[in-house]
């Protein structure tokens, strides 16, 4: 499954994340077939495979019919295409969409082989050792479209509210296989159940040897449109079609979009006028049974036991997600702060020379194809990383303005552990903090807060919006002890109790995420502080179960309303 909705009326696509690949191990450039397997999948769930690092070949064949698009949802995390044994693109990044086009392919049957590497080394600045696992595998969807000459390859939807009235601003962008001069029209529409809403017809007028033109309409009125908000996400589906200069449709393009506004008010982060208090988690995508290639009915399982808890935000830590958790969060509800790829890495692993274009590729990457997510209410980048050097600060600085460029609408912000000595907080439109009180270290959580929002007022993060956006304490699953020490389950209801109730208490923070929603599986390098190699700090384990502080969570969120006065 790709999305829950098709995107496609007119163009042919077939979904190849529908039938068995086989698979082989790599090993010094000798394949050594494994047998079949499903995609999407990770290779540690094939038996032997549990802890392999290394290289892994998919293949299938595929019917093709002139020029094609494979397009990948994600690869973890290194993937090279071929087509027919002839190199056609490589992709670097477990977390982000990419694209493979073959031009002219005769008709028939074709081979798709895909080499997938998830090794560590200078290559890769951010899959790393570290506290979460970096997977092997085809990880998510994959789908073979048959392109016209021309098509429709992007389109954005931006909302404007104004005096009580919203109106949408449309960016296309319109491929040309050809590179000649061509005429068409793009005409594009928004339904909601039966109504269906006329927006615009747009002149394409392609140049010689352009590989695409963009299109950006004016603002257009939206009248009787409803808002999307967590307690009534209403969802539109915007339609594109694209006609030759006869007429005839020969492209097309839907998404799923909302009406609504996120902009920060001093304190505040307000949606639709409205100050939001966030109550969220951390969630890694991650799972015993599947790696990070959770099936549909296991991303919603998660969001399910969130709301359970009474969650309204989900925090994707620390990476873009799969777009099926997206379209379920638009369709529920759900906040979402979403990441480019990065967890505390060092002033040196900032170094490494492909850190800043691995980063750049991956928020260009994430914002393209997430855009119109409603759900997605503010962009986050580098998760504790040296936001407290000069170095450091520089390529925060060059993500942050990397991401204004391509979304003025949405706030972003960063999540620091650099206590009093974070250099960045200018850079950002909202704060973030991850602190552990009563866990790395005991001291008074409301005092540890109180302290640290003062010292930011002292920076250039005073007066703008404050998120704890990690807060949490570690647990083994089923260890019980009236002695209520760390790593008992007992000792982590004492510790959120006193994290929740001292933030979501404090006035001038708007919100919490607990780290974290489930354990998840860490790299072997990090075995000697996390039990079990795993990081611990889940409400709920990795088989989901929910621990003591289940029903903790559930009632402090539950006394929490998503708006606050
Ligand atoms: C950091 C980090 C998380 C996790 C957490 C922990 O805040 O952002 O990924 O490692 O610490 O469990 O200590």
């Amino acid at each position: 499954m790709i999305r829950l909705f098709e995107e496609h009326q007119v163009r042919k696509t077939t979904e190849l994340s529908s039938s068995l690949w086989d698979f082989s191990q790599v090993t010094d450039g000798k394949n050594t077939p494994v047998g079949k397997v499903t995609v999407p999948s990770c290779w540690e769930s094939y038996p032997g495979f549990e802890a392999y690092r290394g290289q892994g070949l998919y293949e299938r064949n595929f019917e093709a019919d002139g020029d094609m698009r494979i397009v990948f949802k994600g690869v973890s995390h290194t993937a090279k295409v071929f087509v027919d044994d002839k190199f056609v693109c490589e992709h670097y990044n477990a977390f982000t969409q990419f694209e493979a086009v073959v031009k002219n392919l005769p008709s028939g049957v074709h081979k798709l082989s895909v080499l997938v590497d998830n090794s560590f080394s200078e290559a890769s600045a951010l899959h790393v050792e570290n506290d979460y696992q970096s997977y092997g595998g085809i990880s998510r969807g994959v789908v073979l479209e048959k392109l016209p000459k021309h098509y429709i390859r992007q389109m954005h939807f931006t909302t404007i509210y104004r005096e009580g009235s919203w109106y949408a601003k449309i960016k296309l962008v319109i491929a040309s296989l050809t590179r000649e001069t061509w005429d068409g029209t793009v005409n594009v529409t928004l339904k909601n159940g039966e109504t269906e809403a006329f927006l615009c017809s747009e002149t394409c007028s392609m140049k010689e040897n352009e590989d695409e033109l963009t299109i950006e309409t004016d603002e257009i009125a939206c009248k009787a449109v409803s808002a999307w908000a967590p307690e009534h996400p209403t969802l539109y589906m915007l339609s594109a079609q694209l006609e030759d200069e006869d007429g005839k449709v020969i492209d097309d393009l839907t998404d799923r979009v909302g009406f609504r506004e996120v902009r920060t008010q001093g304190k505040d982060i307000l949606l639709n006028g409205k100050k939001l208090q966030i109550k969220g988690f951390c969630r890694h995508e991650d799972h015993p049974q599947f790696g990070c290639a959770l099936p549909l009915s296991a991303i919603m399982q998660d969001l399910q036991l969130a709301r359970d808890m009474g969650a309204n935000s989900i925090r994707t830590s620390h990476y873009p997600n799969d777009e099926l958790f997206l379209d379920l969060c638009d369709e529920l509800g759900i906040l979402v702060w979403e990441e480019n790829h990065a967890r505390g890495l060092s002033e040196e692993q900032m170094r490494n020379p492909n850190f800043e274009r691995q980063c750049e590729t991956c928020i260009r990457e994430m914002i393209a194809a997430h855009y119109n997510h409603p759900s997605i209410y503010i962009w986050g980048i580098l998760n504790e990383c040296a936001s407290d050097t000069e170095y450091g600060r520089e390529c925060y600085k060059t993500q942050l303005e990397l991401i204004k460029s391509l979304d003025v609408t949405r706030p972003r912000s960063f999540s620091s552990c650099r206590f009093k000595t974070d250099i960045c907080f200018d850079l950002v439109d909202v704060v973030s903090y991850n602190i552990y009180p009563k866990w790395y270290h005991n001291t008074p959580v409301a005092e540890y807060l109180d302290d640290l929002y003062k010292w930011v007022q002292t920076t250039g993060g005073a007066g703008k919006p404050f998120l704890i956006t990690e807060v949490g304490a570690g647990a083994i699953y089923g260890y019980r002890t009236p002695a209520k020490v760390k790593w008992s389950e007992e000792y982590q209801v004492l510790a959120l109790e006193e994290q929740l109730g001292a933030i979501l208490s404090y006035k001038d923070c708007s919100g919490v995420y607990i780290w974290q929603f489930c354990d998840v599986r860490v790299t072997n390098d990090w075995w000697n502080t996390r039990p079990r190699t795993m990081n611990n700090k889940g409400i709920v384990d990795e088989y989901r179960r929910p621990k003591l502080s289940y029903e903790t969570v559930k009632r402090i969120f539950g006394s929490v309303d998503t708006y606050r006065k």
